[in-house]
Protein backbone atom coordinates (compact mmCIF):
# COMPACT_ATOMS: atom_id res chain seq x y z
CA UNK A 1 0.00 0.00 0.00
CA UNK A 2 2.53 2.84 1.35
CA UNK A 3 5.16 1.70 -1.56
CA UNK A 4 2.01 2.07 -4.30
CA UNK A 5 1.28 5.77 -3.01
CA UNK A 6 5.16 6.55 -3.22
CA UNK A 7 5.02 5.15 -6.72
CA UNK A 8 2.14 7.11 -7.57
CA UNK A 9 3.80 10.05 -6.11
CA UNK A 10 6.66 9.26 -8.33
CA UNK A 11 4.95 8.99 -11.86
CA UNK A 12 3.36 12.59 -10.23
CA UNK A 13 6.22 14.33 -9.81
CA UNK A 14 7.75 12.47 -12.96
CA UNK A 15 5.03 14.19 -15.07
CA UNK A 16 4.94 17.82 -13.15
CA UNK A 17 9.09 18.32 -13.89
CA UNK A 18 8.78 19.22 -17.44
CA UNK A 19 6.17 21.64 -17.13
CA UNK A 20 7.26 22.84 -14.33
CA UNK A 21 10.61 24.11 -15.46
CA UNK A 22 8.70 25.08 -18.76
CA UNK A 23 7.22 27.82 -16.66
CA UNK A 24 10.12 29.15 -15.32
CA UNK A 25 8.89 32.95 -14.83
CA UNK A 26 11.11 36.28 -15.29
CA UNK A 27 9.42 38.84 -12.81
CA UNK A 28 7.32 40.62 -14.37
CA UNK A 29 6.90 43.93 -12.23
CA UNK A 30 11.08 44.01 -12.27
CA UNK A 31 10.68 44.24 -16.31
CA UNK A 32 7.89 46.73 -16.08
CA UNK A 33 9.57 48.95 -13.61
CA UNK A 34 12.49 48.82 -15.49
CA UNK A 35 10.92 49.72 -18.18
CA UNK A 36 9.57 52.35 -16.22
CA UNK A 37 13.04 53.59 -15.56
CA UNK A 38 14.19 53.55 -18.96
CA UNK A 39 10.95 55.90 -20.22
CA UNK A 40 11.96 58.39 -16.91
CA UNK A 41 15.53 58.73 -18.75
CA UNK A 42 13.88 59.64 -21.92
CA UNK A 43 12.21 62.09 -19.56
CA UNK A 44 14.95 63.69 -18.10
CA UNK A 45 17.55 63.54 -20.92
CA UNK A 46 19.64 61.32 -17.99
CA UNK A 47 20.58 57.65 -17.36
CA UNK A 48 21.25 58.35 -13.92
CA UNK A 49 18.09 55.95 -13.26
CA UNK A 50 18.89 52.79 -14.61
CA UNK A 51 20.45 50.41 -12.34
CA UNK A 52 21.35 46.62 -12.49
CA UNK A 53 23.03 47.00 -15.62
CA UNK A 54 25.09 43.95 -16.91
CA UNK A 55 29.28 44.21 -17.08
CA UNK A 56 28.46 43.19 -21.07
CA UNK A 57 25.63 45.62 -21.55
CA UNK A 58 25.35 47.21 -25.09
CA UNK A 59 23.34 49.57 -26.89
CA UNK A 60 22.15 49.39 -29.86
CA UNK A 61 20.44 52.37 -32.28
CA UNK A 62 18.85 51.30 -35.34
CA UNK A 63 21.29 48.70 -36.04
CA UNK A 64 24.23 49.95 -34.93
CA UNK A 65 25.97 49.57 -31.47
CA UNK A 66 26.76 53.06 -29.79
CA UNK A 67 27.35 54.68 -26.76
CA UNK A 68 23.95 54.93 -24.69
CA UNK A 69 25.16 58.18 -24.25
CA UNK A 70 26.01 59.58 -27.43
CA UNK A 71 22.81 59.79 -29.31
CA UNK A 72 18.50 60.46 -28.28
CA UNK A 73 19.47 60.39 -24.43
CA UNK A 74 20.84 64.27 -24.60
CA UNK A 75 17.09 65.52 -25.16
CA UNK A 76 14.71 65.75 -22.39
CA UNK A 77 11.57 64.44 -24.32
CA UNK A 78 8.25 65.24 -22.98
CA UNK A 79 6.27 61.62 -23.49
CA UNK A 80 2.71 61.64 -25.40
CA UNK A 81 2.36 58.20 -25.21
CA UNK A 82 3.65 55.05 -24.01
CA UNK A 83 2.51 51.01 -24.10
CA UNK A 84 4.85 48.47 -22.36
CA UNK A 85 4.41 45.05 -23.10
CA UNK A 86 6.66 41.98 -20.82
CA UNK A 87 7.95 38.77 -22.08
CA UNK A 88 7.97 36.99 -18.86
CA UNK A 89 9.43 33.42 -21.02
CA UNK A 90 12.41 35.48 -22.51
CA UNK A 91 13.26 38.32 -19.79
CA UNK A 92 12.57 40.61 -22.15
CA UNK A 93 10.52 44.21 -23.14
CA UNK A 94 8.89 46.17 -25.34
CA UNK A 95 7.88 49.37 -25.41
CA UNK A 96 6.43 51.94 -27.93
CA UNK A 97 7.28 55.64 -27.52
CA UNK A 98 5.33 58.55 -29.60
CA UNK A 99 6.68 61.88 -28.97
CA UNK A 100 6.00 65.36 -30.63
CA UNK A 101 7.85 68.24 -27.99
CA UNK A 102 10.62 67.94 -25.74
CA UNK A 103 10.05 69.10 -22.46
CA UNK A 104 10.63 73.16 -23.09
CA UNK A 105 7.98 72.59 -25.65
CA UNK A 106 9.96 72.63 -28.89
CA UNK A 107 9.33 70.24 -31.00
CA UNK A 108 10.98 67.04 -30.95
CA UNK A 109 8.98 64.72 -33.25
CA UNK A 110 9.98 60.65 -32.47
CA UNK A 111 8.35 57.52 -32.83
CA UNK A 112 10.61 54.71 -30.56
CA UNK A 113 10.11 50.82 -30.50
CA UNK A 114 12.70 49.54 -27.91
CA UNK A 115 13.15 46.15 -26.69
CA UNK A 116 14.95 45.76 -23.69
CA UNK A 117 16.47 42.23 -22.58
CA UNK A 118 17.41 41.39 -19.30
CA UNK A 119 19.66 37.93 -17.76
CA UNK A 120 17.27 35.20 -16.45
CA UNK A 121 19.39 35.15 -12.85
CA UNK A 122 20.22 38.57 -11.71
CA UNK A 123 17.58 40.30 -13.70
CA UNK A 124 20.78 42.49 -15.42
CA UNK A 125 19.78 44.54 -18.13
CA UNK A 126 22.49 43.10 -20.83
CA UNK A 127 20.63 44.61 -24.12
CA UNK A 128 18.48 48.07 -24.76
CA UNK A 129 17.73 47.79 -28.61
CA UNK A 130 15.82 50.90 -29.96
CA UNK A 131 14.12 51.27 -33.47
CA UNK A 132 14.11 55.58 -33.66
CA UNK A 133 12.31 56.85 -36.18
CA UNK A 134 11.87 60.90 -36.56
CA UNK A 135 11.04 63.25 -39.87
CA UNK A 136 12.30 61.65 -42.80
CA UNK A 137 11.97 58.10 -41.90
CA UNK A 138 9.21 56.02 -43.54
CA UNK A 139 5.57 58.08 -43.69
CA UNK A 140 6.54 60.12 -40.76
CA UNK A 141 5.02 62.18 -38.63
CA UNK A 142 4.38 61.72 -35.01
CA UNK A 143 1.46 64.44 -34.62
CA UNK A 144 -0.39 61.78 -36.74
CA UNK A 145 0.69 58.31 -35.34
CA UNK A 146 -0.59 59.62 -32.37
CA UNK A 147 -3.80 60.72 -32.61
CA UNK A 148 -4.35 57.54 -34.34
CA UNK A 149 -2.47 54.89 -31.44
CA UNK A 150 -4.09 57.09 -28.81
CA UNK A 151 -7.72 55.71 -30.13
CA UNK A 152 -6.78 52.14 -29.90
CA UNK A 153 -7.93 49.46 -27.58
CA UNK A 154 -5.07 47.52 -26.50
CA UNK A 155 -6.51 46.62 -23.18
CA UNK A 156 -5.48 43.27 -21.05
CA UNK A 157 -6.74 39.98 -23.21
CA UNK A 158 -9.21 38.06 -20.30
CA UNK A 159 -7.61 35.00 -18.92
CA UNK A 160 -9.61 32.33 -21.27
CA UNK A 161 -9.22 33.96 -24.59
CA UNK A 162 -5.30 34.35 -24.69
CA UNK A 163 -3.62 33.02 -27.64
CA UNK A 164 -0.51 31.03 -27.09
CA UNK A 165 2.68 31.96 -27.76
CA UNK A 166 3.08 30.08 -30.89
CA UNK A 167 0.02 31.61 -32.29
CA UNK A 168 1.46 34.78 -31.93
CA UNK A 169 4.56 33.91 -33.67
CA UNK A 170 3.31 31.90 -35.91
CA UNK A 171 1.01 35.22 -36.95
CA UNK A 172 3.64 37.75 -36.92
CA UNK A 173 6.33 35.35 -39.02
CA UNK A 174 3.57 34.41 -42.02
CA UNK A 175 3.12 38.78 -42.03
CA UNK A 176 6.77 39.17 -42.12
CA UNK A 177 7.34 36.22 -44.43
CA UNK A 178 5.00 37.37 -46.90
CA UNK A 179 7.74 39.96 -49.05
CA UNK A 180 9.65 36.42 -49.68
CA UNK A 181 6.77 33.98 -49.74
CA UNK A 182 3.72 34.78 -51.34
CA UNK A 183 2.43 31.18 -49.68
CA UNK A 184 2.37 33.41 -46.40
CA UNK A 185 -0.58 35.75 -47.23
CA UNK A 186 -2.92 33.02 -46.63
CA UNK A 187 -1.07 31.82 -43.27
CA UNK A 188 -1.51 35.50 -41.82
CA UNK A 189 -4.47 35.15 -39.68
CA UNK A 190 -5.87 37.93 -40.97
CA UNK A 191 -9.07 40.05 -38.66
CA UNK A 192 -11.98 42.11 -39.51
CA UNK A 193 -11.66 45.16 -38.53
CA UNK A 194 -8.19 45.22 -38.38
CA UNK A 195 -5.87 48.24 -38.18
CA UNK A 196 -2.28 49.11 -39.77
CA UNK A 197 -0.77 52.30 -38.11
CA UNK A 198 2.35 52.50 -40.73
CA UNK A 199 4.32 55.23 -39.91
CA UNK A 200 1.91 57.21 -39.34
CA UNK A 201 -0.62 56.20 -42.44
CA UNK A 202 -3.71 54.39 -41.42
CA UNK A 203 -5.88 51.69 -42.39
CA UNK A 204 -8.26 52.01 -39.85
CA UNK A 205 -11.59 53.69 -39.23
CA UNK A 206 -12.77 55.59 -41.94
CA UNK A 207 -11.68 53.69 -44.65
CA UNK A 208 -14.15 51.42 -46.62
CA UNK A 209 -12.20 48.76 -45.61
CA UNK A 210 -10.70 48.32 -42.25
CA UNK A 211 -8.37 45.80 -43.10
CA UNK A 212 -4.21 45.39 -42.63
CA UNK A 213 -4.43 43.81 -46.37
CA UNK A 214 -4.17 47.23 -48.18
CA UNK A 215 -1.20 47.69 -49.58
CA UNK A 216 0.48 44.23 -48.53
CA UNK A 217 3.28 43.16 -51.10
CA UNK A 218 2.37 42.28 -54.40
CA UNK A 219 6.07 40.73 -55.04
CA UNK A 220 6.26 38.51 -52.95
CA UNK A 221 9.47 37.42 -54.16
CA UNK A 222 11.72 40.01 -52.38
CA UNK A 223 14.78 39.85 -50.27
CA UNK A 224 13.27 38.79 -46.50
CA UNK A 225 12.66 40.38 -43.31
CA UNK A 226 15.65 39.34 -41.53
CA UNK A 227 17.44 38.82 -37.81
CA UNK A 228 14.34 39.15 -36.35
CA UNK A 229 14.26 39.82 -32.19
CA UNK A 230 10.69 38.67 -30.64
CA UNK A 231 9.41 40.40 -27.01
CA UNK A 232 5.66 38.42 -26.77
CA UNK A 233 3.32 38.86 -23.97
CA UNK A 234 0.60 36.91 -23.72
CA UNK A 235 -1.03 39.24 -21.16
CA UNK A 236 -1.70 41.83 -24.23
CA UNK A 237 -2.21 39.65 -27.27
CA UNK A 238 0.81 41.26 -28.52
CA UNK A 239 3.98 40.53 -30.13
CA UNK A 240 6.83 43.08 -31.47
CA UNK A 241 9.38 42.07 -33.85
CA UNK A 242 12.23 44.17 -34.64
CA UNK A 243 13.93 42.82 -37.75
CA UNK A 244 16.43 44.20 -41.34
CA UNK A 245 13.82 44.53 -44.63
CA UNK A 246 16.41 43.60 -46.38
CA UNK A 247 14.73 44.53 -49.46
CA UNK A 248 14.19 48.40 -48.18
CA UNK A 249 18.28 48.80 -48.32
CA UNK A 250 18.29 46.76 -45.16
CA UNK A 251 16.17 49.14 -43.22
CA UNK A 252 15.97 48.49 -39.25
CA UNK A 253 12.28 47.75 -39.01
CA UNK A 254 9.76 47.14 -35.90
CA UNK A 255 6.74 45.29 -36.27
CA UNK A 256 4.19 45.01 -33.26
CA UNK A 257 1.03 42.87 -33.56
CA UNK A 258 -2.01 42.37 -31.33
CA UNK A 259 -4.20 39.64 -31.61
CA UNK A 260 -7.98 39.09 -30.51
CA UNK A 261 -9.77 35.45 -30.84
CA UNK A 262 -6.85 33.65 -33.00
CA UNK A 263 -7.03 36.86 -35.60
CA UNK A 264 -5.08 40.02 -36.10
CA UNK A 265 -6.71 43.34 -34.57
CA UNK A 266 -3.35 46.10 -34.95
CA UNK A 267 -0.33 46.22 -36.22
CA UNK A 268 2.41 49.33 -35.73
CA UNK A 269 4.98 49.75 -37.66
CA UNK A 270 8.61 51.92 -37.89
CA UNK A 271 10.54 51.89 -40.70
CA UNK A 272 13.84 53.37 -40.98
CA UNK A 273 13.49 54.12 -44.54
CA UNK A 274 13.15 56.87 -46.96
CA UNK A 275 9.69 57.64 -47.88
CA UNK A 276 9.93 60.81 -49.53
CA UNK A 277 7.85 59.76 -53.02
CA UNK A 278 5.00 61.49 -50.71
CA UNK A 279 2.57 59.83 -47.84
CA UNK A 280 -0.75 58.78 -49.03
CA UNK A 281 -3.62 60.41 -48.08
CA UNK A 282 -7.11 58.36 -47.06
CA UNK A 283 -8.62 58.45 -50.44
CA UNK A 284 -5.57 57.16 -51.62
CA UNK A 285 -4.93 54.25 -49.61
CA UNK A 286 -8.74 53.29 -49.76
CA UNK A 287 -8.42 50.85 -52.62
CA UNK A 288 -11.20 51.50 -55.44
CA UNK A 289 -14.47 49.35 -54.69
CA UNK A 290 -13.38 46.95 -58.10
CA UNK A 291 -10.20 46.49 -56.69
CA UNK A 292 -11.03 45.56 -52.64
CA UNK A 293 -7.93 44.53 -51.09
CA UNK A 294 -5.41 45.25 -54.28
CA UNK A 295 -3.23 48.11 -54.58
CA UNK A 296 -2.60 48.89 -58.37
CA UNK A 297 1.31 48.54 -59.01
CA UNK A 298 3.71 51.24 -60.64
CA UNK A 299 2.16 54.05 -62.55
CA UNK A 300 2.19 57.88 -60.93
CA UNK A 301 -0.94 57.22 -59.93
CA UNK A 302 -0.05 54.67 -57.24
CA UNK A 303 2.24 56.29 -54.52
CA UNK A 304 1.08 53.45 -52.92
CA UNK A 305 3.40 50.92 -54.58
CA UNK A 306 6.67 52.84 -52.83
CA UNK A 307 4.70 53.68 -49.81
CA UNK A 308 2.75 51.62 -48.19
CA UNK A 309 3.80 47.83 -46.88
CA UNK A 310 4.82 46.27 -50.45
C1 LIG B 1 9.59 41.03 -8.38
O1 LIG B 1 10.17 42.32 -8.48
C2 LIG B 1 9.60 43.27 -7.59
C3 LIG B 1 10.19 44.64 -7.95
O2 LIG B 1 11.59 44.60 -7.92
C4 LIG B 1 9.86 42.86 -6.17
O3 LIG B 1 9.27 43.78 -5.29
C5 LIG B 1 9.28 41.47 -5.94
O4 LIG B 1 9.61 41.02 -4.65
C6 LIG B 1 9.81 40.50 -6.97
N1 LIG B 1 9.09 39.23 -6.84
C7 LIG B 1 9.73 38.08 -6.68
C8 LIG B 1 8.87 36.87 -6.60
O5 LIG B 1 10.96 38.02 -6.62
C1 LIG C 1 25.37 39.14 -22.10
O1 LIG C 1 25.06 38.17 -21.13
C2 LIG C 1 23.78 37.57 -21.24
C3 LIG C 1 23.59 36.64 -20.08
O2 LIG C 1 23.72 37.32 -18.91
C4 LIG C 1 23.68 36.84 -22.56
O3 LIG C 1 22.41 36.25 -22.70
C5 LIG C 1 23.93 37.81 -23.69
O4 LIG C 1 23.93 37.14 -24.91
C6 LIG C 1 25.26 38.52 -23.49
N1 LIG C 1 25.37 39.56 -24.50
C7 LIG C 1 26.48 39.75 -25.20
C8 LIG C 1 26.41 40.86 -26.20
O5 LIG C 1 27.48 39.09 -25.04
C1 LIG D 1 1.56 66.10 -39.41
O1 LIG D 1 0.18 65.85 -39.20
C2 LIG D 1 -0.48 66.93 -38.55
C3 LIG D 1 -1.85 66.43 -38.13
O2 LIG D 1 -2.52 65.84 -39.20
C4 LIG D 1 -0.50 68.13 -39.51
O3 LIG D 1 -1.16 69.22 -38.91
C5 LIG D 1 0.96 68.48 -39.82
O4 LIG D 1 0.99 69.50 -40.82
C6 LIG D 1 1.74 67.29 -40.35
N1 LIG D 1 3.16 67.64 -40.39
C7 LIG D 1 3.87 67.50 -41.47
C8 LIG D 1 5.31 67.90 -41.36
O5 LIG D 1 3.40 67.07 -42.51
C1 LIG E 1 -11.57 47.30 -25.21
O1 LIG E 1 -11.64 45.96 -25.67
C2 LIG E 1 -12.13 45.04 -24.71
C3 LIG E 1 -12.09 43.65 -25.29
O2 LIG E 1 -10.99 43.44 -26.08
C4 LIG E 1 -13.54 45.43 -24.29
O3 LIG E 1 -13.98 44.56 -23.28
C5 LIG E 1 -13.56 46.87 -23.81
O4 LIG E 1 -14.89 47.25 -23.58
C6 LIG E 1 -12.95 47.79 -24.84
N1 LIG E 1 -12.87 49.14 -24.30
C7 LIG E 1 -13.27 50.20 -24.97
C8 LIG E 1 -13.10 51.53 -24.30
O5 LIG E 1 -13.74 50.12 -26.09
C1 LIG F 1 6.09 29.89 -47.15
O1 LIG F 1 5.01 30.07 -46.27
C2 LIG F 1 4.24 28.90 -46.03
C3 LIG F 1 3.07 29.31 -45.15
O2 LIG F 1 3.51 29.89 -43.97
C4 LIG F 1 5.11 27.84 -45.40
O3 LIG F 1 4.36 26.66 -45.20
C5 LIG F 1 6.31 27.56 -46.28
O4 LIG F 1 7.18 26.67 -45.63
C6 LIG F 1 7.06 28.85 -46.59
N1 LIG F 1 8.12 28.60 -47.55
C7 LIG F 1 9.37 28.93 -47.31
C8 LIG F 1 10.35 28.64 -48.41
O5 LIG F 1 9.74 29.45 -46.26
C1 LIG G 1 24.31 45.77 -33.95
C2 LIG G 1 23.40 44.89 -34.74
O1 LIG G 1 22.38 44.40 -34.25
N1 LIG G 1 23.75 44.67 -35.99
C3 LIG G 1 22.98 43.83 -36.87
C4 LIG G 1 22.49 44.62 -38.07
O2 LIG G 1 21.77 43.77 -38.94
C5 LIG G 1 22.51 42.64 -39.42
C6 LIG G 1 21.61 41.85 -40.31
O3 LIG G 1 21.31 42.55 -41.46
C7 LIG G 1 23.00 41.79 -38.29
O4 LIG G 1 23.78 40.74 -38.78
C8 LIG G 1 23.79 42.63 -37.32
O5 LIG G 1 24.11 41.85 -36.20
Amino acid sequence: MHSRVIGICATAIGALLPTVAAQFECNRTYLQLFSDDYVLAHENGQLTHLENIADNFTYVENNKTREITGGIFNNALRIDHRHTIVDTVECASYTELIITHNVSGEPAPYVIGTQIRHSPGDLSCYLIDLTVSTTGSWLFNSTKTLEYASKENWTLIDEGARDSREALKSAADAYLDMWSNKSAIDAVPWGTPCDRLEGSVYTGPGLPTDSCKVGIPTNNNQAPNSHRRYVIDLTYGAISVLCIFEHLADAPDSHEFRMENSKLRYIHTITLADSSGGIPTAAELAPAPAARFRVRGGGGSSRLSGSVES
